[in-house]
This record gives C-alpha cells, structure tokens and sequence, in this order.
C-alpha cells in the first residue's frame, strides 16, 4: 500500500494530508530505523478529501446562556497548567493554573501557592516549569467521585493534586530517583480490602532510565541506570513505594478490580538512543501485582536508593521468574508501544502499537492466571492484535464493545470492535474488525471519549488532541494553535463536530458528565487559619518584620493606608469579606511584584521586602464594584 513506502520527496502537487503523512514518515525512516510498518494490510478508507477549512458544522450548538452537558479535564503539555472546557460548546471555563505561575491568580507569587509549589531556601521558587499530559479524576465504584483530579510533571517528576471542588491546586509531590514521570492513574479500589471501593494510591510511570540513585555514579556506563514505577497515597500525597524494572514505562492503566496496574514499555532494549529503543521486534507491557508488592514490603523485602526513605521493591524478570511470587509480569506487545487504556468493561487492557500498525488487546483474568500459575507464558495472556492503521497511540471506548484508536501517520481515529477483534485472532476470517475510519486535522496524539474511562463510558463524544492544525485557523506566527476536534461517536458513523482551539500542547484529558462534578462557588473563612477578620485585622511589628492584615469589601481595602519603613520583610494578608458569589477581588502592588486574587471568603498573604522609599498605590485588579476603580490603598516606605 502506498504508505507503506516511505517517500522523502514531497510531491508538490499533494495535499496537505499527504504532506504531512509521508513527512512525518520520513522522519522516522530517516532516524535509521527499521519500523516494523509492513504488517498494516487494511487499506486506509478510500480518499475522504480534507474538510476545508470552513465553519465547522457544529452538530449540537450550545445556544447563548445554556450549559454544556460535559466538562473536559484537559492538560496543558509544556504550557504546565490544566483547562478546564464545556464540551460539546469547546468553551473555556478556567485555566487551572498546576506547575506554572499565572499573574491574574497569583500563582507562584502567595505564599499559599509557594508552599504547595516548593521553594528554595532563599524563598523563590524551586522549579517554574511542568510538563503536564495525564489528567485523571479520583474513583468510587469505578467512576469519578468529583474528589481529586491528578496530573504528573513530565520535566520535574511530580505529581500534583487538584481539589475538584474549587478546582484549585492543593498538593504538589515530588517522586525520588525519578526522571521523565510520564504516565499515570489512580486506581479503582483496593485490591484486598473490598470496603474501600475508591481511590487510594496514584500510579506513576517513569520514562527515562537514570542512575539509582543519581548522584554522578554509572554516567558513563547506561546498562546500569533503571526505572522505578511509583504508588502515591492519594490521600497523603506521600510516596508510599516504588518498584525498580526492567525497561522503562511510559503511559499507565489500572484495572477496575484493583489489583493490577500496567506501563508500556517502548525501550525493553533499555537503548540509549534512537536505534537502541527501536531494536527490539516486540517491546513489553508490564502488570504489577500490588497486593504482592504491598505483602513483600510488609516483609521486609524492600530496600532503598540514597537518601529516599522510600521502600524500593525489585520487579526485574530475574527477581521474578516464578509466577507464585512474582510480582510483575511483562506482556510482550507490539513494537514501541504508547498508550495503555482500560476498556470500560474492566476485562482488557488495550496498547496502542505506535511502530506497529496494531493494538494489543490484553486480557486481565488472563494476567491474573499467569501471577496463578494456570496461564504458562506472559504472551499468551494477548487475546487479540487488530491492525487499525500506521501510528496508533492511544484508545478509548464507548461502552458498547467499541474502541477508538488515535493514528498518528494516518491522520485518522479507527473505530473497531473489540469482541471481532478477539474472534479474528482464534481465527475467524470473516470478523468485520475496523467498522470506520474518520479524517482528523492533522496527527493525533490523544483521543479520549465521554466517561471513556469509567464504568459509564457513554459512547457520545470523542475528542481528539490533534498535534498540527496546518491552515484550519488564521495564521498567527510561527507557532500555530493547536485543534481539537470534537466527534459525535454515537451512530455507526463518526462524524466532525467542531474544531476548537488549543494553546499548545494538549494530551490527556477526560471527559466528565457535568452531574458529577460537585463544585463549590465560594470559600468558607474556617478553611483558612491566617483569615483576617474585623478583630484581627491592623499592622503589628516585630523587629523588621511587618505583618499587614487586611480585609477587602467592595469597593474599599479595610485600610487605606499602610506606613512601613525601608528594609523592612513585609507579609500582607488579605481576606476577602464579601460573601456574594463571583465577586473576586484583586490586590497588586507596583514595582513589588505583587498581583493575586482573593475569591469570596478566601484568604492569601504574600511576603515581600521594601528595599525603596516612596508611595505605592495597592490597586484592586479585578472588576469587582462600579468603584473598583477607586479601590486602593496606600503603602508607604519611610527612608
Ligand atoms: Cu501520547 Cu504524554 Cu499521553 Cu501526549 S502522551 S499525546
Ligand atoms: S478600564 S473596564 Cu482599564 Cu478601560 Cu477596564
Ligand atoms: Cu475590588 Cu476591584
Ligand atoms: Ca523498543
């Protein structure tokens, strides 16, 4: 088939859909691999032409003042926050400010905000950058519970924790001997106690192998550096262990049961550059069995790596070569694999192949049989490997037995059966596996449906997280936004909503049913111990050190004029006093650097030094009364 032969040369009468295949194709020819492409015998649906980029039939409009049916939980890559859309409309309805620092909410610049983000002993901040891609929501009965959403920091290894009913930041983890946290995912529930049927621990997958511990031994010497998967207590935030393997991981899953979780492994080969990671035929997924991990810790098989506390178990082939204690298992899968997706039945884990043009369907009681004893070989527990297409990276289902697959070369999601996909591999030649195929504009990376991810998986919308948006917007300089393309996949057919802007750079996200989201619209004052009321609230010194506590009510600061001197540490706190919903206040101070908001009843203090004499106008920055304007407050430096 044509894509099959990978062209360096770019026709310049093609389209744009061509360009951008064979390019992309080239590129990873020209990397001096040899990519196991050859298997892909479906033919790609025949010449749907490229949508122009015209108005988007926008199928379901959300009309003016009406609400969205869902809420989609997205990353924001590089971009180091969360957003926060209305699906199917695509508006934006709040950027949740994670890894980055952000002026308008004051993020990284309150204390509040620099205690959940680290600092340095001088005070600033320890990192300000993230790289956000898996957004997660917390479980209960194997759907979202609206407690926590989670989402890793590919750049720094952390995991942060979102409340979701203020949809603000509140823990944010850092992961030892850690380096490249890609995937993860809570778990369902527990895999021994049966009362707890929600969220407890956070699986994280780590990408880049690295020295253990990382300290300046091994740097010339690759063989000897590894990869520790890490369980977070999702309650805590604290690590509570990790498990050293062979490989590295990448994107994670967790089954509904509770007792397993699985990375893909794309560089078994544990290879240091491009040919290294692509030498292997087949690359791995491996399952971790966390009630035997949790049972070795508890017998003290667990040991630690430098100045981590916490307790490392080994899950490399060697250690677990009998199934009877093992305590992993590596799935040999397809080529190079991406992502691992549960399907919402909680029967199969499915890998997408990305240098294979196939998925591989994985059967859980079948990893269960091997950890048992009743299933002989790891390969054996792959019940079917569909072709769908050149460049599978990630799937989703719609809870009627079908997937969705995102291929990156091909510029296409593939709808296909999982139930044919399985009868096709016991052999059935006339198993109808791929029921369609949609265009999406352009590269795929993720696609991730309605509740896709839960038990209620509703089979209404996919979205896809497309990494090239070419000419479908107006051009605005060299970066281009990035789109997201809304698909109805309710009928047979899928068929193109919309396309909506993305800043870049998009992966994960979920899409949430808006019933099971459990927002908050204002503070309680009792969740902020430094909250200032009318009693406390004044100036008091000690030494050099000021303490500012102030309150604001629209349209006034409750005091107009603060008197420090040079030299001076000064830490302002402010409570917000007004109770009415949506009335935010601001509070920046010129040439201080100092801009943050505080919501109805929300309390937030920022320290700073006065290192000049002179007035400063404290100025509300967020419309808040027809006097916001007048809404100031004098600070005054004394030499
Ligand atoms: Cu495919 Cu980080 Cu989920 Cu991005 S990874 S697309
Ligand atoms: S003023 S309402 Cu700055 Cu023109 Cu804003
Ligand atoms: Cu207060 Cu504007
Ligand atoms: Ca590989």
């Amino acid at each position: 088939m044509k894509k099959n032969s990978p062209e360096t040369t770019i026709p310049a009468t093609g389209s744009r859909r061509d360009f951008l295949g064979k390019s992309a194709l080239a590129g990873l020819v020209t990397a001096g691999a040899t990519i196991g492409l050859s298997g892909c015998k479906e033919e790609a649906a025949p010449g749907k032409a490229a949508a122009p980029a015209k108005a988007a039939d926008t199928g379901e409009h959300i009309k003016p003042g009406q609400l969205d049916a869902y809420y989609a939980f997205i990353s924001a890559g590089h971009g180091g926050e969360v957003r926060v859309l209305g699906l199917p409309s695509g508006r934006t309805l709040k950027r949740i400010p994670v890894f980055n620092t952000d002026c308008m909410v004051g993020w990284g610049i309150t204390n509040e905000s620099k205690a959940i983000l680290g600092t340095k002993p001088d005070g600033s901040l320890l990192y300000t950058t993230g790289d956000t891609h898996h957004v997660h929501g917390s479980y209960k009965d194997g759907t979202y519970d609206s407690r926590w959403l989670f989402v890793n920091d590919k750049i720094n290894a952390r995991l942060a924790r979102i409340r979701m009913d203020t949809m603000e930041c509140d823990k944010i983890t850092s992961l030892p001997n850690v380096m490249g946290f890609h995937g993860i995912f809570p778990d369902k529930r527990d895999p021994v106690d049966a009362a707890i049927n929600y969220t407890t621990r956070v699986f994280c997958g780590t990408e880049f192998h690295m020295p253990l511990p990382n300290d300046g031994r091994d740097l010339d010497d690759p063989t000897k550096w590894g990869c520790l998967f890490t369980c977070v207590d999702a309650a805590s935030m604290e690590v509570r262990w990790q498990c050293r393997v062979d490989g590295n991981m990448e994107l994670v899953a967790s089954s509904y049961d509770g007792k397993l979780a699985a990375a893909t492994q794309y560089n078994t080969e544990g290879g240091a550059d491009l040919a290294g990671m692509m030498s292997a035929e087949r690359d791995a997924c491996v399952f971790f069995n966390v009630a035997r991990i949790e049972q070795a810790i508890k017998d003290g098989k667990a040991g630690t790596i430098g100045a981590s506390k916490v307790p490392v178990v080994d899950g490399r082939k060697a250690a677990n070569a009998d199934p009877a204690t093992a305590l992993t298992c590596y799935v040999p899968v397809g080529k190079n694999p991406h992502g691992v997706n549960a399907s919402p039945d909680g029967k199969y884990f499915v890998c997408a192949g990305k240098l294979s043009p196939t998925a591989t369907v994985i059967e859980l009681s079948k990893v269960l049989g091997w950890f048992g004893g009743e299933v002989k070989q790891p390969r054996d527990c792959v019940v079917a490997e569909p072709e769908l297409g050149l460049g599978p990276l990630h799937t989703a289902f719609d809870g009627k037995g079908n997937a969705f697959t995102s291929l990156f070369l091909d510029s296409q999601v593939v709808k296909w059966n999982v139930d044919a996909s399985i009868a096709q591999f016991k052999g059935d030649k006339a198993a109808k596996v791929v029921l369609d195929r949609i265009d999406v504009h352009y590269q795929p990376g993720h696609g991730y449906s309605s509740m896709g991810e839960t038990r209620e998986a509703d089979g209404k919308y996919f979205n896809s997280g497309n990494k090239f948006s070419k000419d479908r917007f107006l051009p605005v300089g060299p970066l281009h936004c990035e789109t997201e393309q809304l698909i109805d996949i309710s009928g047979a057919k899928m068929s193109l909503m919309a396309d909506h802007t993305a800043y870049p750079e998009p992966h994960d996200g979920i899409i949430v049913r808006r019933d099971v989201v459990k927002t908050r619209q204002i503070h309680s004052m009792t969740d902020f111990p430094n909250a200032v009321t009318p009693e406390t609230a004044g100036i008091e010194r000690k030494g050099n050190k000021v303490q500012v506590r102030m309150m604001s009510q629209a349209p006034s600061f409750s005091m107009p004029v603060i008197k420090v001197k040079v030299g001076d540490e000064v830490t302002l706190t402010l409570t917000n006093y007004d109770k009415v919903e949506d009335l935010t206040h601001g509070c920046a101070i010129p040439t201080h650097n100092i801009n943050f908001i505080v919501n109805p009843q929300e309390t937030k203090s920022v320290t700073f030094k006065t290192d000049r004499a002179g007035a400063y106008w404290i100025y509300c920055t967020h419309f808040c009364h027809a006097l916001h304007l007048e809404m100031r407050s004098r600070l005054l430096v004394e030499a």
